[in-house]
């Protein structure tokens, strides 16, 4: 028979008609950590049936690699799960639509520089200034780190920032939570496609969310419109409207798509939430694992060689041990394909479990033990610690934000460790390690004491302000 061919099918969850697999899929585990537990009885690529959606998980980096970057191409569709937020995908981060046009004036704008090291410097600083007036009272630190974070952001979107108690700020941090709550929840719609016919609590949640996002980045959109001119490019908005600009002067080339309204604001939408949630994510990590690991902090803080190896060790092993985006974003076959021995169909959804990958036995001694120590370095000088690493996702939709999210929390952390020690307050239970699942993998709320350390300011002088690593 002509089509027989050698490939077969990926081992599949038992499903039922409608309903799919998800009768088995009920569990009281985080979707991450229960598709990890799948992988024992199913292997490292299996499928399920999410209502009529064929679902790949994929849970070793051989064929992590093979969908991210050999067949990148063939997997780099999205689901249309983020519509709401993105206006139809308007916003090329999930939908691939002129992704070229994000690239150029992305990493032109947020690529890494001394200027951007400066803010960092500048907002890490203030904040610092901020901790130390909170003396000897422990605190939730969440939105200080978040204003400080935002402020980087807002300098190189809209060259502005946030003081202390900025209505505006606070309503930020309500939405963008809001969506960062829901939004995962949304791709189960996608997923079950009854439950938009029957629009539930988060969705409204949702929408209502996105919708104050909206405002607000129509205001600024229109503010900066005003000021704007060619020859000055003040942020990421001149360049995109830079951008704009020139693709309506020759609209016969970029692929017969102008840049509309939508397209540009949904554009610095994305690279805005971004840039604050997941760094901020990041941050809260780092501290949560540092008062549990008070011998981490004390190495770091000793360590004199100029470009602090333990803490980028440090920020690596927090950034394995609790990945951002633990099952990154869903990915889209756009042909029939395979993973390995296994066929995929075109419009099958693949999910890379990143957290399988960073918590995989055969790859890592005692994956679940937080160790940022030699016994994670493959070799020396090798920047990455195992070929199961991907906190930043690979290929074509590899995290356009790497290189500047390495710099900033890399300056935050040691600015903060520079000038603190960071205890639980006496007789307080250490923070939890578990995860929130949500568009990101945030830890709990808790407070913590930020106790100034004896001469900082004798140090500072020392090596003058910002030039740390
Ligand atoms: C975070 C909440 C904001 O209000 C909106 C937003 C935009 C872009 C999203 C981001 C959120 C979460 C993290 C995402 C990012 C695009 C890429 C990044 C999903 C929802 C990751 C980790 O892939």
């Amino acid at each position: 028979w002509a089509f027989q061919t050698d490939e077969r099918n990926p081992p599949s969850l038992p499903s039922w008609p409608i309903i799919g697999s998800l009768l088995s899929l009920r569990s009281d585990r985080a979707p991450h950590v229960f598709f990890q537990e799948l992988q024992e009885k199913y292997g490292d690529v299996y499928s399920l049936m999410m209502g009529s959606h064929n679902v790949i998980i994929v849970n070793s980096h051989h064929y992590a690699k093979e969908v991210l970057l050999k067949k990148g191409k063939t997997f780099a569709g999205r689901p249309r799960t983020v519509n709401i937020l993105t206006r139809d995908g308007k916003d090329n981060r999930f939908c691939g639509l002129q992704r070229h046009m994000e690239v150029s004036t992305g990493r032109l704008c947020t690529g890494p520089s001394a200027c951007s090291r400066r803010l960092f410097c500048r907002e890490a600083s203030a904040m610092c200034d901020v901790l130390e007036g909170t003396q000897s009272v422990a605190v939730d630190l969440a939105p200080e780190l978040t204003r400080a974070v935002t402020n980087v952001v807002c300098s190189l979107c809209f060259s502005s920032s946030y003081k202390r108690g900025d209505p505006e700020f606070e309503s930020m941090l309500q939405y963008s939570q809001g969506i960062v709550d829901t939004v995962a929840k949304d791709s189960l719609v996608d997923i079950f496609p009854w439950l938009q016919i029957f629009p539930n609590e988060d969705l409204r949640i949702l929408k209502e969310c996105v919708s104050v996002r909206d405002k607000l980045l129509e205001t600024k959109y229109r503010e900066h419109k005003v000021n704007y001119s060619d020859s000055v490019q003040r942020d990421l908005l001149d360049a995109l409207l830079r951008a704009k600009r020139s693709s309506e002067n020759n609209n016969t080339s970029t692929q017969g798509v102008g840049l509309t309204d939508d397209h540009l604001l949904m554009t610095v939408g994305d690279i805005f939430g971004a840039g604050v949630e997941t760094t901020t994510t990041v941050l809260k990590w780092s501290i949560v694992y540092l008062v549990h690991y008070p011998e981490v902090q004390k190495k770091i803080q000793e360590d004199d060689r100029g470009n602090l190896p333990y803490l980028a060790a440090t920020i690596r092993e927090v950034l394995r041990i609790r990945p951002v985006s633990p099952l990154l974003i869903p990915h889209v076959a756009v042909a029939d394909t395979s993973i390995g021995e296994y066929a995929v169909k075109k419009g099958a959804r693949v999910i890379v479990n990143l957290w399988s990958l960073h918590h995989d036995q055969r790859e890592w001694k005692n994956p679940d033990l937080f160790d940022p120590g030699e016994s994670r370095k493959t070799e020396p000088g090798c920047a990455v610690p195992s070929a199961s690493y991907l906190p930043f996702g690979a290929g074509v939709r590899v995290c356009l934000g790497e290189a500047l999210a390495k710099m900033e929390l890399f300056l935050f952390l040691s600015w903060l460790l520079h000038r603190f020690t960071l205890e639980m307050p006496a007789g307080q239970p250490l923070p939890s390690l578990d995860g929130k699942f949500g568009v990101v993998l945030q830890p709990q709320k808790f407070k913590v004491h930020a106790h100034p350390r004896p001469g900082w300011k004798r140090r500072t002088n020392e090596r003058s302000a910002g030039s740390f690593g």
